[in-house]
């Protein structure tokens, strides 16, 4: 039986009598009957890979997974003859939120790509109930509320299988669910999301507030609770290790029952570390091995040649180190283990940077990974080159060969395939239909470059994407967007090294530009969508004069027909997915040295956005592949303001008090006309944070920022020439697709 007959047989009416709800419950089915089917990636032979991550932001599943089981078209005619629209049926699918940003939808794309490229490679996480918070906008300021995903009908298979996992005072039992990861014409793999029984998500009180101590009901309940206080920073370590035993528990049990010796765990498994959230797996995992008859001396070695860790961030905030006291009230029995680990490290050497105990009681998660772990990569060029030579010179200095850079990639399927079929359709009309199974095909559009009717052609794919998200919009949330505008976004977690505040500051530019009768040709439309973790008061205070503008603008009849703002709400991977093939200018201008690799950047370019960045992240490598007259490149280097930082020389106010042009535009946050919109104290607090503070140096860079943008929107009105460069960065996409990421993890640190 086909796919088409299953899914009517198990409907058991007719498709046209159907509901869409039934319908989709129907497909959903068929689906995980047929991923089942496929088998599972293994050969006896292999090693397994264990993608170990605290987020994995996997959207909706469906559409992806008939694309991935081949079967999308049948499925979209079968149902259009019978009257009825796949889309309709893909809005049915709760969205759900497993992950913060770029960092767990990579491990989302990972996973496509090792069940694609038929590696035996599975996820483990957790099953947080609520997610991430969802955001409403209420009184121009974000508000956070819950948002359930897990419905009767979901991707979640209960496997039967549950772990004792042991706490100070008492113990918890697991309990283990199961998403199916189909690879693109090949078989299936699996993630595995261990959750707790007892948890209860009556206990959300006001928007997500919650009781913390109470860890039996709410330790799935959201994803990274607001740690900004010490009850939450204890649940996140509840989090972590009851991530980190269930997924060592998990990785043993697999491994008894293929009847291996346990020294010769390496041979057999590799543990890839995403992030520091999963570290405390080293000293489990070793707990483990002693308990069951292993020395110490030997279960260190065998767990450091399993376990390699990806680090995702310079920022120093943003590398965990937990106090001795917080682990002894959560994992005692962790912290023998650790001292021994702390202990081998400061007996060989002295220097402190390297210690895993600092001198103030603190654990440094990372440390441990890199003394306790064969491998050690960052995530793009720029990003590996500062960990070694400045961020983590002391590791690279003992351990350059554990040093690699794996530069982040996408999954094509998702982010092309499924998100912009027109353009894919003009893809295949141009013979490059083979980037399916090989991304650099893309390549062979490069053969177009003088082919106007060809450019043509893809100038009228972005127009039908710019109108598509237009009608998008506008019935979700009855904002109108002009599709005649430029369409400018900047989409991606809320936070000042990623400068939002600068684009802010454009906009303020371009309000009085257009009031002084200054108009642009083309009306641009700068887009925004970004959450701001709950405790990040800066953060939230840029949301707040991101809509504050943009009711300002959408009022004022002289500036509205040429410049509108707009921030969506709850910018998801559903809504990515619908804003990035509309997008004309890629916005990726955090501070040089901060973006690790961006990888939203590689999603734009892929579908014929032109980027306008600095030298940061993956932006240097979009940068030599598409050159510059493809690119919009800006901004000081990373290492003037890595000296900056080094000698603390930058001055907001400096610039503040000496550039005219720089004061106008930060006064306008604490305008008359702004202070009537807006609240007066968030403004003010902004205000003086950009003269005071600026601690991602927003005026070092906003003339040239400036001046870059208004270049970029001269060259869009030569239409013709602007196709050539989207152009240009399609057909050198190829490079990002995480296909090409992941056999490089393979080749150089798994060895599958
Ligand atoms: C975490 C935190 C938590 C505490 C407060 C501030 C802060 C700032 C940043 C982070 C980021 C944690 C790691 C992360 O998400 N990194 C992202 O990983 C992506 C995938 O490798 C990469 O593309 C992004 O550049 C990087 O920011």
């Amino acid at each position: 039986m086909n796919f088409s007959e299953r899914l009517q047989q198990r409907l058991e009416k007719s498709i046209k009598d159907a509901t869409n709800e039934e319908i989709y419950a129907a497909l959903l089915n068929t689906v995980k009957e047929a991923a089942e089917e496929r088998g599972e990636n293994t050969s006896e032979k292999e090693r397994k890979i264990y993608y170990i991550s605290a987020e994995f932001l996997i959207g909706k599943l469906l559409s992806n997974n008939l694309i991935n089981l081949g079967v999308y078209d049948e499925v979209r005619e079968l149902l259009a003859s019978n009257g009825k629209d796949i889309c309709k049926i893909e809005e049915i699918e709760p969205e759900p939120s497993l992950g913060n940003g770029g960092l767990g939808r990579l491990a989302a794309c990972f996973l496509d790509s090792m069940a694609t490229l038929g590696i035996n490679g599975d996820g483990i996480g957790l099953n947080y109930h609520l997610g991430l918070f969802k955001q409403v906008f209420e009184n121009h300021k974000q508000k956070e509320t819950p948002n359930p995903w897990i419905q009767d009908t979901s991707w979640l298979t209960d496997t039967g299988i549950g772990f004792d996992v042991p706490f100070r005072n008492f113990s918890i039992h697991s309990k283990l669910y199961d998403i199916d990861v189909t690879g693109y014409e090949n078989g299936t793999n699996k993630l595995h999301l261990f959750d707790v029984d007892t948890v209860n998500e009556s206990i959300v009180g006001d928007g997500i507030s919650f009781d913390k101590n109470d860890i039996k009901q709410n330790l799935t309940l959201f994803l990274y609770p607001d740690d900004s206080d010490k009850q939450g920073e204890l649940l996140r370590i509840y989090q972590q290790y009851f991530m980190v035993s269930n997924g060592a528990q998990y990785i043993l049990k697999e491994y008894e029952e293929k009847g291996y010796a346990l020294d010769e765990l390496d041979q057999h498994v590799v543990i890839q570390i995403n992030d520091t959230h999963p570290s405390m797996v080293i000293p489990e995992l070793i707990r483990l091995l002693t308990a069951r008859g292993i020395s110490m001396d030997k279960a260190i070695e065998i767990v450091s040649n399993t376990c390699a860790y990806t680090n995702h961030t310079i920022l120093a905030e943003a590398l965990e180190k937990w106090p001795v006291d917080y682990l002894e009230t959560v994992v005692p029995h962790l912290m023998p283990i650790i001292r021994e680990l702390a202990k081998r490290v400061s007996e060989k050497y002295e220097n402190k940077e390297l210690q895993i105990i600092d001198e103030w009681n603190r654990v440094h998660m990372a440390r441990m990974d890199m003394h306790y772990g064969f491998s050690v990569n960052g995530v793009a060029a720029l990003h590996t080159e500062i960990l070694k030579n400045v961020e983590l010179k002391p590791f690279y200095d003992i351990y350059p060969e554990k040093f690699n850079n794996k530069t982040n990639g996408i999954t094509f399927r998702r982010w092309l395939m499924h998100c912009d079929k027109k353009l894919v359709d003009w893809i295949d009309r141009y013979g490059a239909g083979e980037f399916r199974k090989d991304a650099v095909k893309l390549e062979q559009l490069l053969s177009l470059s003088d082919n106007e009717e060809a450019l043509q052609e893809l100038l009228d794919v972005k127009q039908e994407n710019k109108t598509a998200l237009k009608e998008y919009l506008e019935k979700e949330s009855g904002i109108v967007l002009n599709d005649h505008a430029i369409f400018d976004i900047q989409v991606k977690r809320l936070h000042e090294y990623k400068r939002q505040q600068m684009n802010v500051l454009y906009v303020i530019y371009k309000y009085l530009d257009i009031k002084a009768g200054n108009l642009p040709k083309t009306p641009i439309t700068v887009i925004f969508g970004a959450k701001a973790a709950p405790a990040y008061t800066i953060a939230k205070d840029i949301i707040h004069v991101i809509l504050c503008l943009q009711e300002l603008i959408q009022n004022d009849p002289e500036v509205s027909p040429y410049l509108q703002v707009v921030m969506v709400e709850n910018y998801n991977v559903t809504l990515a997915e619908k804003l990035i093939p509309a997008c004309d200018i890629s916005e990726q201008i955090s501070l040089a040295s901060k973006e690790a690799s961006g990888t939203g950047n590689m999603k734009f370019m892929l579908n014929g956005a032109v980027t306008l960045g600095t030298e940061d992240g993956a932006n240097v490598e979009i940068h030599e592949l598409v050159g510059d007259e493809n690119i919009y490149v800006f901004g000081k280097s990373s290492d003037e303001v890595i000296e900056h930082y080094a000698k603390s020389d930058y001055v907001a106010a400096d610039y503040y008090i000496n550039d005219a042009d720089i004061r106008r535009w930060i006064d306008f946050i604490i305008s008359p006309e702004m202070l009537k919109i807006g609240d007066v104290r968030t403004l003010l607090e902004i205000h003086a944070e950009l003269i005071q503070k600026d601690w991602f140096m927003t005026l070092l860079d906003v003339k040239e920022y400036i001046e870059t943008k208004e270049r970029a929107f001269a060259d869009y009105e030569d239409r013709i020439g602007w196709a050539k460069k989207m152009l240009m960065n399609i057909a050198k996409a190829g490079y990002f697709s995480s296909d090409r990421t992941i056999a490089e993890y393979n080749r150089d640190i798994w060895k599958a």
